[in-house]
């Protein structure tokens, strides 16, 4: 039988954070054994904010080298570079012209970055969530991973393959969200009440993939916390969760053993523990990560042989829906 498949990507619009791995990469590395899975580095959409053209090419090729890393396999998951597959821009145009302004108006992504830049708003960041449908949609996906913050972009790419299929008769599978086993997500250091995010502008809120230990340790021993001086789970303790639940994912630990463990005990302990486990959990992933980044011909054959892989499978839906819509065959 054949395998369903599953569909996600990152943008390369920076160095990535912990936030990206455990929401992330971390869970495709489980979905590669039981799914045909179509990993994506999405370049496209990471230029709806300011890039710098030379930072744009290295942080793809660290997106790429990360995937492999973290243990995605070549021969078990395509893994490809958006830009390198005209599809997805091309389908991006035909959903426009099924989309609705007002409810692209709606998206919460595009309410709060568009308030980063208001002045010089570009329309590209207003038809993210359509470039993401076409992502999704080309590959007759089944199921799509998802974090919270992307839900409302997932419905909207349901509501295109819906109306498109009701429109010019059935052409895309409706994608449903794959709820992450752990759904945690991974708060900013310095302020916990928001996500922890690559472009964050202070750099003491995110710990990097690629940070080295000593800066990891620091960061750790910065982040805000409060004067309750319990390590206890709760919505009171924001900072704490959040590296309570850091310190989960790298240890293994659960929560309740975590409870136990630091009753009595003040947070400078805690906090070299949890930058403890992060710096171990993290070092296999960089010493591997340098060998790769040393060996450029070998990205380069994963992303062309990945590229082909994912040409073929997504020109199969573009040509049908070139076709229904009423284009002449080339
Ligand atoms: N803090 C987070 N906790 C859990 N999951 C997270 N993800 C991102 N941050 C966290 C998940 O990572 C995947 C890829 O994200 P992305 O790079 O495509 O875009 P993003 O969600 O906008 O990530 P950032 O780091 O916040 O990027 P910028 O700052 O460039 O906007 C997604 O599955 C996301 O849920």
């Amino acid at each position: 039988m054949d395998k369903k498949v599953v569909f996600s990507g990152v943008q390369p619009s920076g160095g990535l954070t912990i936030g990206n791995y455990i929401g992330a990469i971390k869970n495709f590395v489980g979905l590669q054994e039981k799914y045909n899975c179509y990993y994506c580095i999405v370049d496209l959409h990471a230029i709806t904010v300011p890039q710098i053209p030379k930072d744009l090419r290295k942080n793809t090729l660290e997106v790429l080298a990360i995937y492999l890393a973290s243990g995605l396999d070549p021969e078990k998951c395509t893994l490809f570079i958006q830009s390198h597959v005209n599809a997805h821009a091309e389908l991006t145009w035909v959903l426009n012209s099924i989309s609705y302004m007002g409810q692209l108006n709606r998206m919460t992504q595009f309410k709060e970055k568009s308030k980063k830049s208001e002045e010089n708003l570009n329309a590209a960041l207003f038809t993210y969530p359509v470039l993401m449908a076409s992502d999704i949609l080309l590959y007759q996906t089944d199921f799509v991973p998802v974090g919270e913050d992307q839900k409302q972009h997932l419905e909207l790419a349901r509501d295109l393959a819906e109306r498109f299929n009701n429109k010019y008769s059935e052409t895309f599978k409706v994608p449903e969200p794959l709820i992450q086993e752990f759904g945690a997500k991974i708060m900013s250091l310095q302020e916990p009440e928001n996500k922890m995010s690559k472009s964050d502008q202070n750099e003491n809120g995110y710990i990097l993939i690629l940070d080295k230990p000593d800066a990891i340790r620091r960061k750790v021993k910065r982040a805000v916390t409060d004067s309750i001086g319990e390590v206890r789970y709760n919505d009171e303790q924001l900072g704490i969760k959040n590296l309570m639940n850091i310190y989960s994912v790298f240890s293994g630990d659960s929560i309740e053993e975590i409870e136990n463990r630091y009753q009595g005990i003040g947070y400078g302990k805690f906090k070299e523990d949890v930058a403890e486990v992060v710096v171990q959990g993290l070092a296999p992933i960089q010493e591997r990560y340098n060998d790769l980044m040393k060996n450029k011909d070998y990205l380069e054959k994963v992303y062309k042989e990945g590229s082909e892989k994912a040409n073929y499978a997504s020109m199969k839906t573009l040509r049908k829906v070139y076709k229904k819509v009423g284009f002449i065959q080339r």
